[in-house]
């Protein structure tokens, strides 16, 4: 079980807070709706989670920790995107699926670790 323990550490590659919005749903156009959310890299997927600073510390509840959504980064499309909004630090994510997602932050290297990381994952599924 130790190994399991490490392999589980292993597939955490980052997690942290970006701005998001969603703006298309399996092909459709979304209007933008830009919110903090807690991102998190694991294995194969993007997880979102609510930003926990939006949260009274009185409606948090263990169970409130379950992930808003997640996205399979295999096959997935990854794009800078600073011509969708007029936020700079702005990149496209695109799943197989048609959904699409931009992902923003104010730090320049902070948004560009995030790329480069996420980018490493999708290549590295690409050559699987
Ligand atoms: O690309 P858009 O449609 O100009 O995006 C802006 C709008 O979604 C706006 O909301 P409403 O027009 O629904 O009120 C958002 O508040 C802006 O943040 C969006 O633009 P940016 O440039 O921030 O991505």
């Amino acid at each position: 079980w130790i190994l399991t323990v490490l392999t589980c550490f292993q597939e955490l590659e980052k997690a942290g807070l970006l701005n998001k919005t969603k703006i298309a749903e399996g092909g459709r156009k979304l209007r933008k709706n830009w919110c903090s959310s807690w991102v998190v890299l694991v294995g194969n997927s993007l997880v979102f989670y609510k930003d926990p600073k939006s949260q009274s510390p009185s409606s948090w509840k263990p169970g409130s920790s379950r992930p808003e959504s997640s996205v399979d980064l295999r096959g997935a499309q990854l794009h800078w995107a600073n011509e969708l909004s007029s936020k700079k630090n702005v990149f496209k994510l695109r799943t197989v699926t048609g959904n699409e997602f931009l992902l923003q932050s104010e730090t320049d290297s902070l948004i560009r670790e995030w790329y480069n990381t996420i980018k490493n994952v999708i290549d590295r599924l690409d050559r699987e």
